[in-house]
């Protein structure tokens, strides 16, 4: 099997210092705390920002300091989200994608999301796939149902996808995809040949399929945004320690941890000066 790449999730869009006290919010503790996981195993970093209240914001500027906050500390991989936060427009989501980011987040549908609906309409989903492609930044199809596969791949079809196809399937959200094994298979089943992809469970769902995801030849993703328990009752105390885990477990069954630049071979990313989307190789 190929070298396994773990994402980490930080922080994610919903959670407060309430949930849990080891949150990181200010660009300074997101990017401790992206170096400590990367330190850990991971080599990807999935970004939320936050405003300095800690509510979810999509400011370019905050991106703009985490993202300088984190390239100067090492070479992880950086994704922003485009989902932000349930009930934030398209203009607010799409705001960082102009730092041309590495990579970002394309949810491919409309999803419940708990007691709130997290809306992707066709327009929107094309609209982000436009500007992905124009400031040449890798999208990571997020898959949060079956049906987010397919249109994903009418995307491709459609020419709105030149790149390199990763999905990443996240499983257990009250709404989404159960996080079953059998689902896992299915949703598996239905990418193209030379796709790759990687699971996240939701809450208690997280080891379990981190698991799944090691043995099956796929990848994982961990972290506080999709789960802050290292163990029933028990909160992890840094995103690090959930990465941490997941190397640990990965190399006790033999397979190797993926390095930056093992991981951007494997997603055919191309290394480029920030901006600058002509060196991006389009497989
Ligand atoms: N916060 C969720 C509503 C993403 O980052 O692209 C959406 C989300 C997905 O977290
Ligand atoms: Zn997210």
């Amino acid at each position: 099997m190929e070298p396994l790449i773990i994402t980490a999730a930080l922080v994610g869009a919903e959670l407060t210092r309430e949930d849990t006290p080891y949150l990181p919010l200010t660009p300074e503790e997101i990017a401790e705390e992206a170096y400590r996981a990367y330190q850990a195993g991971a080599t990807i970093v999935h970004v939320h920002a936050r405003k300095e209240d800690g509510s979810p914001s999509q400011e370019k500027r905050i991106y703009r300091e985490i993202i300088e906050r984190i390239s100067a500390k090492c070479d992880i991989i950086i994704q922003i989200s485009t989902g932000g936060a349930v009930g934030m427009s398209a203009e607010e989501r799409e705001e960082p994608l102009s730092l041309a980011p590495e990579m970002a987040t394309l949810t491919t549908g409309s999803v419940n999301f708990g007691r709130d609906v997290f809306l992707n309409p066709p327009a929107m989903i094309e609209e982000f796939a436009e500007k992905m492609a124009a400031y040449g930044v890798q999208p990571e199809f997020e898959i949060f149902d079956v049906g987010m596969v397919d249109n994903a791949l009418r995307l491709v079809r459609k020419g709105w996808i030149k790149t390199h196809l990763h999905f990443d399937f996240v499983m257990g959200v009250p709404g989404g995809i159960p996080a079953t094994a059998k689902n896992l298979l299915h949703l598996i089943d239905l990418l193209p040949q030379g796709a790759t992809w990687s699971v996240a469970g939701i809450g208690r769902h997280q080891l379990p399929m981190a698991l799944l995801g090691i043995t099956l030849g796929g990848h994982v993703r961990v972290g506080l945004e999709d789960n802050i328990y290292y163990r029933k009752g028990e909160l992890a105390t840094s995103n690090a320690q959930l990465v941490e885990r997941v190397a640990r477990i990965a190399r006790e069954l033999g397979r190797e941890v993926a390095s930056p630049k093992e991981a951007r071979r494997l997603l055919r990313l191309g290394k480029r000066e920030s901006g600058d989307s002509s060196s991006i190789e389009i497989s």
